[in-house]
């Protein structure tokens, strides 16, 4: 039985690729609903309703041992409506890293970088409340870096100017200190990592929960008792929603991944 990882589009890859890494044994299918791509500010109701109807065709068609979705939109939203429709089925979701990020903050302040989807969720609100109270949160939500990072995955040139106008909102003083500790809130940032440390004003950790969401994915499993390892090559299959020109395909296959 698979284990299936589903998001909007590429970001969950980034969760995808730790995954691989700590759970050799098992075959992975990649679910992209780039149809739907960007969920950042998709009506609630309306999302919910779609997500939950995919998955009631992914549970029946693979039948998989667990579910990550490497997606803190979808997981913010719909991720106790969907444990409720499918109980036999783990999930594993993927929601700000706000616990972690106030246990490592040194000078109190902190950033959640996320599509403006999650900085609205009460989920989002009911994790700062339980957390992370003796901190300063600022919630950051942006409309265009999940698309400029499937843009740059793409090959294109990334705009350094607006780029920096997204991050800028997340790093603040207050009372002599600074911002130490970015959350990024949306798995497609992972894959501009490397220029948002570039264009920073000053250095942060910039937290990505990937690891860890494939550390209690790999918690989860039973044992392989037949100790078969999937084929290198085949251990991923890959779907997309979109029609097969959607610039996902492309972005894919660029990652050594065939959509089927
Ligand atoms: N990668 C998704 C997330 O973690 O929230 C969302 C990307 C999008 O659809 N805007």
């Amino acid at each position: 039985r698979p284990i299936i990882a589903f998001d909007s589009g590429i970001g969950g890859l980034t969760v995808l690729r730790e995954a691989r890494v700590l759970i050799p044994d098992r075959r992975f299918v990649y679910i992209a609903d780039d149809a739907g791509f960007p969920y950042g500010d998709r009506e609630e109701e309306a999302l919910k309703q779609r997500i939950i109807g995919l998955f009631d065709g992914f549970i029946k068609t693979y039948d998989p041992e667990i579910v990550i979705i490497p997606c803190n939109t979808a997981s913010t939203l719909v991720l106790d409506d969907l444990r409720k429709a499918f109980p036999a089925v783990p999930f594993v979701g993927t929601v700000p890293a706000i616990k972690p990020a106030a246990e490592r903050t040194s000078s109190g302040l902190i950033s959640v970088l996320a599509t403006p989807g999650t900085v609205k969720r009460a989920y989002t609100r009911d994790l700062i409340q339980s957390f992370a109270t003796k901190c300063h949160v600022r919630l950051v939500g942006s409309q265009t870096l999940a698309r400029m990072a499937e843009m740059h995955m793409r090959g294109d040139k990334l705009d350094d100017a607006a780029l920096l106008d997204e991050i800028m909102p997340c790093f603040y003083e207050k009372d002599g200190k600074r911002t130490d500790i970015v959350v990024l809130a949306c798995t497609h940032y992972p894959l501009l990592v490397n220029v948002f440390r570039r264009l920073a004003p000053w250095p942060v950790d910039w937290l990505d929960p990937a690891e860890a969401i494939a550390r209690r994915a790999l918690s989860l499993l039973k044992p392989n008792v037949d100790g078969v390892e999937p084929e290198h090559g085949d251990d991923i299959a890959v779907f997309t929603s979109g029609l097969p020109d959607f610039p996902t395909r492309r972005l894919l296959q660029g990652f050594g991944l065939n959509p089927v």
